[in-house]
C-alpha cells in the first residue's frame, strides 16, 4: 500500500510533542536532524519537517496527506483541511493586548485604533463579528514591542502564561480564540486504511493520558 505522508513542526514549540505522540503510537523513525523526510521504519508513513505556516497548505494541496498543527495557524492559512482530531498539547489563547495605561475599555473602543499583529486574517474576522474597524498593522514578528514603538495601539498575538505581554507593559484585554494541536488531513483521505489504523492509535495513546 501507499505510504501516506505525515507533516510535522521541524522545530518549534509543537515539534517535541509531536514526535512524542508518533513515538507513543509505537512508530520508529529517525527524528529530524538534517533531513526533511524520514520514512517510518514499521508502518506506511513518511514524516516531512517543515515550518508550521506552511503545513495547512501543503495538506490542502495534497502535497502532504496529515499534518499537525495548531488551530491558529489553520484558520489563519484559510486553506481548507478537514479536523481529524484534537491533541490537547499546544494550548493557547490569541487575544488583544493594551499598554498596561490603556485608555481602551470596552471592545468598541479598538474603534479605529491600529493593531499590530502576525495574525491578520483572523483578526479580522474578529473586527468584523463585532462590527469593529480598526487598522491592522500586519508586521512579521516581536509584536509585543510595537504599542511601546509607537507602531500601534494594541496587539493581537499568541498569549500563554502572558509572561511576555506583562514583561512588554502590555495586558490581556480580549480572547480573540483559543487553540491547541490539531491533526488535519485531505478530506478525501477519511476512509484510508493506514490513516484509520493511525488515528486508532492516536486516540488510544490520548486515553491513555486522561
Ligand atoms: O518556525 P515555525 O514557523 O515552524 O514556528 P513558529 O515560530 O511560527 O511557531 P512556534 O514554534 O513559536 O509555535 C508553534 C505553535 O505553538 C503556535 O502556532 C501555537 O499554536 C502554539 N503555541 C502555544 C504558541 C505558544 N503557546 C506561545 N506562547 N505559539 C507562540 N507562543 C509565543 C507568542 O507568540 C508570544 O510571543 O510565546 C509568546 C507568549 O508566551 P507567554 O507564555 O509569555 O504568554
Ligand atoms: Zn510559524
Amino acid at each position: 500500500m501507499k505510504n501516506l505522508k505525515i507533516a510535522i513542526q521541524k522545530s518549534g514549540r509543537l515539534n517535541e510533542k509531536s514526535v512524542q505522540l508518533l513515538k507513543n503510537c509505537g512508530l520508529d523513525f529517525e527524528n529530524y536532524k538534517s533531513s526533511l523526510i524520514t520514512t517510518v521504519n514499521n508502518f506506511n508513513l513518511e514524516i516531512l519537517f517543515l515550518r508550521d505556516d506552511d503545513i495547512p497548505g501543503y495538506v490542502a494541496q495534497g502535497i502532504a496527506d496529515l499534518g499537525i498543527v495548531g488551530e491558529n495557524v489553520i484558520d489563519e492559512s484559510q486553506e481548507k483541511v478537514t479536523y481529524l482530531q484534537r491533541l490537547g498539547f499546544g494550548r493557547c489563547t490569541l487575544k488583544i493586548g493594551i499598554p498596561k495605561d490603556s485608555t481602551i475599555q470596552q471592545l468598541q473602543d479598538l474603534q479605529g485604533k491600529a493593531i499590530a499583529t502576525t495574525y491578520p486574517n483572523i483578526l479580522q474576522e474578529f473586527l468584523a463579528e463585532h462590527n469593529l474597524s480598526a487598522e491592522i498593522r500586519q508586521i512579521s514578528g516581536s509584536v509585543e514591542i510595537a504599542p511601546g514603538l509607537g507602531l500601534s495601539d494594541a496587539i493581537c498575538d499568541i498569549v500563554s502564561t502572558g509572561g511576555t505581554l506583562k514583561s512588554n507593559g502590555l495586558k490581556p484585554f480580549a480572547d480573540v480564540r483559543r487553540s491547541e494541536a490539531i491533526l488535519i488531513g485531505r478530506e478525501e483521505l477519511t476512509e484510508n486504511p493506514i490513516l484509520c489504523e493511525l488515528l486508532q492509535r492516536v486516540q488510544s495513546v490520548l486515553r491513555a493520558k486522561e
